[in-house]
């Protein structure tokens, strides 16, 4: 396989409501895409950055810069391209996971659709549908909280997770489990608290969470392991898990005993796979996490968690939860689950004419 030309293609995606976490909130996604155009077939790429760095070191004109001036070239220089070439060819070049993941499950999907092969069956795959939680973002007040909470319940998902910080924890989980009981729940804070907040966090504890996502800073995972001796719920690292290796050794260090995976932040689906292999090895669960993809993100990230070791529900959330129209056919909840696509690579193709009018700008290069 070679690549010919990439185009990158900025979009901008109405969120349905504001998503708010101890990061900021958020009324839209601007979303880079990465079409791979090769000598055997086309694919797409979703890269999970957003505007500013906030959430991750990564940010979307950041990435866009690092594929057309260093990544693009690289990869185009390769003459047997194919998805594990990709990861190769860009390993001398440090960091820039969002921007490897995009190019990388681009190239992926291109292959994939050339042999006629999904995301699904490349992977591993064991199940063709998946269970699906919710992204809860941070309310102003506990009733509209309730209200957002019960109407995911009635749509079927099987676990809800809230977004915390400092000022919103103990009471809006309190508030959850006396309204819904012994609902499936967890939180995720997104670094928004210190080591020395362990005894506040401890508070948590009679509520029977299934876990705690990230409280302290992605670099502090010995904060995490120091944690974990204080607080009784489980304790799941996100941000601060940057491959299979840093798995591995927050998994020894006793830093966490449950695994958030998120392709684009470990460098894409080949990476997250040695994650989730990794994580099964220690016997370590793992669940799917989400970045508020379109269907292209989507397809691909409810195909990784179909693999064995997705013992949680996952952030795999039906396309309504955070867009009116998709611009791909929308995933659709049913039974609280997910359909895993079983067409050749991601499965599933964006609507030419709902992505036009999504569209902010185009930009094609080419790379003979
Ligand atoms: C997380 N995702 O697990 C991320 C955080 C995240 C589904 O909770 C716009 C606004 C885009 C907020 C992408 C979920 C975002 C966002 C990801 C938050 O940490
Ligand atoms: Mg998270």
């Amino acid at each position: 396989m070679k690549l010919e030309a990439v185009e990158l293609r900025r979009i901008r995606m109405p969120l349905v409501a504001p998503f708010r976490t101890s990061f900021g909130s958020q009324t839209a996604r601007d979303i880079l895409l990465v079409r791979a155009r090769t000598d055997v077939a086309e694919g797409w790429g979703e890269c999970a950055a957003l505007p500013d760095p906030r959430y991750s070191a990564e940010y979307v004109d950041g990435v866009a810069d690092v594929l057309r001036r260093f990544f693009l070239p690289a990869v185009a220089a390769a003459t047997d391209l194919d998805a594990n070439a990709v990861g190769r060819v860009l390993s001398p070049f440090l960091g820039h996971f969002m921007a490897k993941a995009a190019l990388e499950t681009a190239v992926l999907d291109a292959e994939l659709r050339a042999d006629g092969r999904s995301f699904g069956s490349f992977l591993g795959a064991a199940v063709d549908r998946v269970p699906c939680g919710v992204s809860v973002g941070i309310m102003d007040s506990i009733p509209e909280l309730l209200d957002a909470v019960g109407g995911y319940l009635d749509q079927g998902y099987l676990r809800i997770k809230l977004k915390i910080e400092p000022g919103w924890d103990v009471e809006p989980v309190r508030a959850v489990r006396e309204r819904f009981g012994d609902v499936a729940l967890q939180v995720d804070a997104n670094t928004a608290y210190a080591v020395s907040d362990a005894r506040h966090l401890a508070r948590l504890d009679p509520f029977e969470l299934l876990l705690i996502e990230q409280p302290l800073d992605e670099d502090d995972v010995l904060g995490h392991a120091e944690l974990a001796r204080t607080v009784r719920t489980p304790i799941c690292l996100d941000e601060s898990i940057t491959s299979a290796r840093s798995a591995a050794a927050a998994i020894r260090l006793g830093a966490c005993s449950i695994v958030n995976v998120k392709p684009a932040r470990v460098g894409g689906y080949l990476e997250a796979r040695r994650v989730h292999d990794v994580c099964a090895a220690h016997g370590v669960p793992v669940w799917c996490g989400g970045m508020l993809e379109t269907g292209l993100g989507r397809a691909a990230n409810v195909a990784l968690a179909a693999l064995p070791n997705f013992t949680l529900p996952g952030d795999t959330s039906a396309s309504d939860r955070y867009y009116a129209t998709d611009i791909t056919p929308p995933f659709r909840l049913d039974d609280g689950h997910l359909r895993v696509p079983t067409g050749p690579g991601l499965g599933v193709e964006p609507d030419a004419a709902l992505l036009e009018e999504v569209t902010t700008s185009v930009e094609e290069i080419d790379l003979r």
